[in-house]
């Protein structure tokens, strides 16, 4: 044991396998939560499992995507998943509420616990020292029915801090330079560990921006110690009897060790549109500003408008750019008010939104065409904003109110003396319309609009698998290119059928067309992709919309943690290159064989080939046994129905 805050919780949640690294391990799971875009298939799921009520310590259900009604669906959504907390006993967070990473932080989060949430910035709580995951809604499911999360045991990257932030310089700009050190891929099969005396320099909702941003260097989760800066911020929450230490030993062993000195950072910004794409900001400052918007679950705390309000006292907005504000949680919004700085926002020219994903997920507040728009948002990847060929760089606050005022993109110390404020030791909770967990014999109906499709149902793996390339993309594809999100589409996550249409829409607006053509000649889908294939969003979508269109098999340089795990789920074969060269010979529209792959996978070989026109092609099999059963029963809701 080398005694990293990581393996200490580990430890105390292990309830299957070992702790050596590469080796699958089962942890219990103390909380859980969904937001809507993901949650309704995880209750669906949830119900088609069976179990009565949850039986986790505490699991929340959250409505922060979805919130444009422009017709029924999204509306019935929101009832649907009421319905579902009221009746299987979880804590309901209506619309308006708040981001769900946010809220949690604010409410739930307890330092040493295990938290799975059905979305990708859900390690925002190792801001307080949670081990706090994303995962697939039905891994979220299985996990609300009691069952263990299994994971490949991680490697530990420690990053060690030390120093203090200058001026202007902020937490946003700490993981700005991890992910310029280390790409997006750069945290795959590692969590991050923060260490060091710089962390007592960062208040819990700055370590929570760097936990959540975390996600986008493909970490499994990142964590901070549980400190005295976290007592303060359980204690202002008036949770402070949940507050324990957390640190790591003295002389902890970490897999990679990262030395970050914090004084010495400068504020940096990721250019269009990739998160890892990051420069100084005055090496880009000067180019015109169409769009400044201050929110998301990255960086829209109390600490983050009050920043953006004190420094526009004395400056007003540009009238060449829209300035809006998406508070974090409806808890954010009632302290900036109660302090007196929404009216600064306002009276300085901001449009002040609801709390909410909103533009982060393309819900609205798309820039205009050839715009630049400036965000203190986690993900800039091409076209989630809303509007083709978008232009979208990721910042801090500082950056975007100073950006703001001047309507150039703007070095904030340019702007002089920065703000200096104290934040009030008690909050406001802002919680009045969180609905607690109602009693196990409650006599709730689930509300079901027209919008829910039952669950699709999928046949057991074939002896022998053949099909067709039906998609060739390259490294570094996301899950927005899988399967799109925005207003349009996002209302029917709860509906496979209608949503299945619009896989790989981005590349291709006839992919679905050709999928269920093929399919109807005998001919499964298989896509070919390269490195770090579906990075970013957790949603299950990405597997379960092109497994209903018949996609089975998928050979890639190497994938996303999230991702992967979801095409097991759905019964996808996620396959590897043995030969990554062989990327360059395998072409969109040829005809695939791989025989004998139900038997390559339960008898617990490593290789299959796989016969690509004629030709063959080494491809690894890295499962687990579970894996490996999962995937020969058609998937994880077809296995644990047998098993
Ligand atoms: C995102 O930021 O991409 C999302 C939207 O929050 C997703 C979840 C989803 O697609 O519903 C995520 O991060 O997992
Ligand atoms: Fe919402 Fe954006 Fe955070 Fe995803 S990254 S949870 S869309 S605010």
């Amino acid at each position: 044991m080398s005694g990293t805050v990581t393996e200490k919780i580990l430890a105390e949640h292990l309830v299957g396998g070992e702790m050596k690294q590469g080796e699958e391990i089962a942890l219990r799971i103390d909380q859980t939560l969904t937001q809507d875009a993901t949650g309704t298939m995880a209750y669906l799921e949830f119900e088609a499992i069976g179990i009565p009520r949850v039986k986790t310590e505490l699991s929340v259900c959250y409505v922060d995507h979805n919130l444009i009604q422009s017709d029924f669906k999204n509306a019935d959504d929101h009832r649907f998943l009421q319905s579902v907390a009221r009746k299987f006993g979880l804590y309901f967070s209506p619309p308006g509420n708040g981001i769900s990473h946010q809220v949690h932080l604010e409410r739930f989060g307890i330092p040493g616990k295990t938290l799975l949430g059905s979305d990708s910035h859900t390690p925002t709580g190792g801001g307080m020292g949670m081990l706090a995951m994303g995962a697939g809604g039905l891994d979220v499911a299985m996990a609300m029915a009691g069952k263990p999360f299994y994971l490949i045991m991680p490697k530990v990257y420690g990053i060690k801090l030390t120093g203090k932030l200058p001026s202007w310089v902020s937490a946003r700009d700490v993981l700005l330079e991890v992910l310029r050190r280390l790409s997006v891929k750069g945290g795959v099969g590692y969590i991050m560990e923060y260490f060091g005396p710089g962390v007592a320099e960062l208040s819990v909702t700055d370590r929570a921006t760097i936990t959540n941003f975390g996600a986008e260097l493909g970490a499994t989760t990142s964590v901070f110690p549980s400190d005295e800066n976290t007592r303060q911020f359980l204690a202002s929450q008036g949770r402070e009897e949940q507050w324990r230490e957390l640190a790591a030993d003295e002389g902890a062993v970490y897999d990679e060790v990262m030395d970050l000195d914090l004084s010495t950072l400068e504020p940096l910004i990721a250019c269009p549109s990739s998160p890892d794409n990051v420069v100084p900001v005055r090496e880009v400052a000067g180019k015109p500003v169409a769009q400044v918007l201050v929110g998301s679950c990255t960086n829209s705390s109390i600490r983050d408008l009050t920043l953006v309000a004190r420094t526009l006292e004395n400056h007003e907005v540009s009238k060449d750019l829209s300035f809006e504000i998406n508070p974090g949680s409806r808890q954010v919004l009632e302290n900036i008010t109660a302090q007196g700085d929404l009216l600064t926002l306002i009276h300085a020219g901001a449009q002040v939104h609801q709390s909410g994903c909103m533009g982060c997920i393309g819900m609205g507040q798309a820039p205009p065409t050839g715009g630049i728009s400036l965000r203190t948002f986690p993900r800039n990847f091409p076209g989630r904003s809303g509007t083709v060929g978008d232009k979208v760089y990721l910042c801090s606050p500082e950056v975007a109110v100073a950006s703001a005022i001047r309507g150039v993109i703007t070095d904030p110390r340019d702007l002089g003396e920065y703000p200096v404020f104290s934040l009030p030791e008690k909050v406001l909770p802002g919680d009045k319309r969180m609905e607690d967990p109602l009693p196990e014999d409650n006599q709730v109906e689930i509300v079901r609009g027209p919008n829910i499709a039952p669950f699709p149902d999928f046949d057991a793996l074939p002896e022998t698998w053949s099909g067709r390339i039906m998609m060739k993309v390259a490294d570094n594809i996301t899950t927005d290119h899988i399967m799109p999100a925005g207003a349009k589409i996002l209302p029917l996550r709860s509906n496979i059928p209608a949503i299945s249409e619009y896989v790989f829409h981005q590349i291709d607006h006839n992919f679905a067309c050709s999928m269920k053509e093929a399919a109807l000649e005998g001919n499964y889908g298989m896509v070919i992709g390269g490195d770090n294939y579906g990075q970013g969003s957790s949603r299950e979508h990405a597997a379960l919309a092109p497994r209903y269109l018949g996609g089975q098999v998928k050979l890639v340089k190497s994938f996303a943690r999230i991702h992967k795990a979801n095409l097991i789920n759905f019964g996808i074969i996620p396959l590897t290159f043995a030969d990554p060269e062989d990327y360059e010979r395998v072409e969109q529209g040829a005809k695939v064989v791989i025989p004998g792959i139900r038997e390559a996978l339960l008898g617990g070989s490593n290789k299959v080939t796989v016969v690509v026109n004629d030709h063959p092609v080494e491809a690894l099999i890295d499962l687990s046994v579970r894996h490996r059963e999962i995937l020969a029963a058609g998937g994880l809701l077809n296995w644990a129905r047998r098993s």
